[in-house]
């Protein structure tokens, strides 16, 4: 039995796999290469969905897609899904990670509180299509912290935590984050629709 990745981004691949393999044995999980849709969807569902959609037509192979990003509270939810290319078109992590930054630092400790969402969609080349959400809450850094994981990870801390999402090992992020919760509700529906 044989799954798609519907990602570009090797970070998610990589956290995607570590929590899929152990839950799903026997399924081989594939990275995919094929032609990547416009992402114009207005939520993390929509943009999610129209990945898995795209990979589950062109590989004809159950695909799984991972439309994720930081909300910041008092940004209104920004960058939410634009957390990807918040400053720029060149998706650079470090130049998004320093602009969010830069928009907080007048914004004292209380009111830094953010979350990380992630919609973990299933589509089938039959049009069988879930979703679900996952989110980790937490606050704000005013420094990035730490060299693990990727994106916003520097900047975040995790509820319950004293150090940031990059100090975490990626054992334990792949625990308790958005991605871990989100594949948890999706794992059950995986096993139904591939009788494992
Ligand atoms: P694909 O569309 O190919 O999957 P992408 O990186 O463009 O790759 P998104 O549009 O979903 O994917 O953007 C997600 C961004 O949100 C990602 O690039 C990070 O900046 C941030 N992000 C998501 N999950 C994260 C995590 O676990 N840790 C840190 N940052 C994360």
């Amino acid at each position: 039995v044989q799954i798609v990745l519907a990602t570009h981004n090797a970070h998610k691949v990589e956290e995607l796999r570590r929590i899929l393999a152990p839950q799903l044995p026997g399924v081989e999980v594939l990275a995919y290469d094929g032609p990547e849709p416009v992402e114009d969807g207005i939520s993390f569902t929509e943009n999610a969905l129209i990945k898995a959609r795209a990979a589950a037509a062109h590989t004809g192979l159950p695909a799984i897609a991972d439309d994720s990003g930081i909300c910041v509270d008092i940004l209104g939810g920004a960058p939410g899904i634009f957390s990807a290319r918040w400053s720029g078109p060149a998706k650079d992590a470090g130049e998004n990670l320093r602009l969010l930054l830069w928009q907080l630092s007048d914004v004292s400790e209380e009111h830094r509180d953010a979350h990380f969402t992630c919609v973990a969609a299933l589509a089938l080349p039959d049009g069988t299509e879930r979703a679900v959400t996952g989110e980790w809450p937490g606050q704000l850094l005013f420094e990035p912290a730490g060299a693990n994981g990727f994106g916003y990870d520097p900047i975040f801390l995790p509820e319950g935590y004293a150090i940031s999402a990059a100090e975490l090992s990626a054992h334990v992020k792949n625990q308790v984050s958005h991605r871990a919760i989100a594949l948890e509700g999706l794992v059950p529906v995986l096993r139904e629709v591939l009788g494992q």
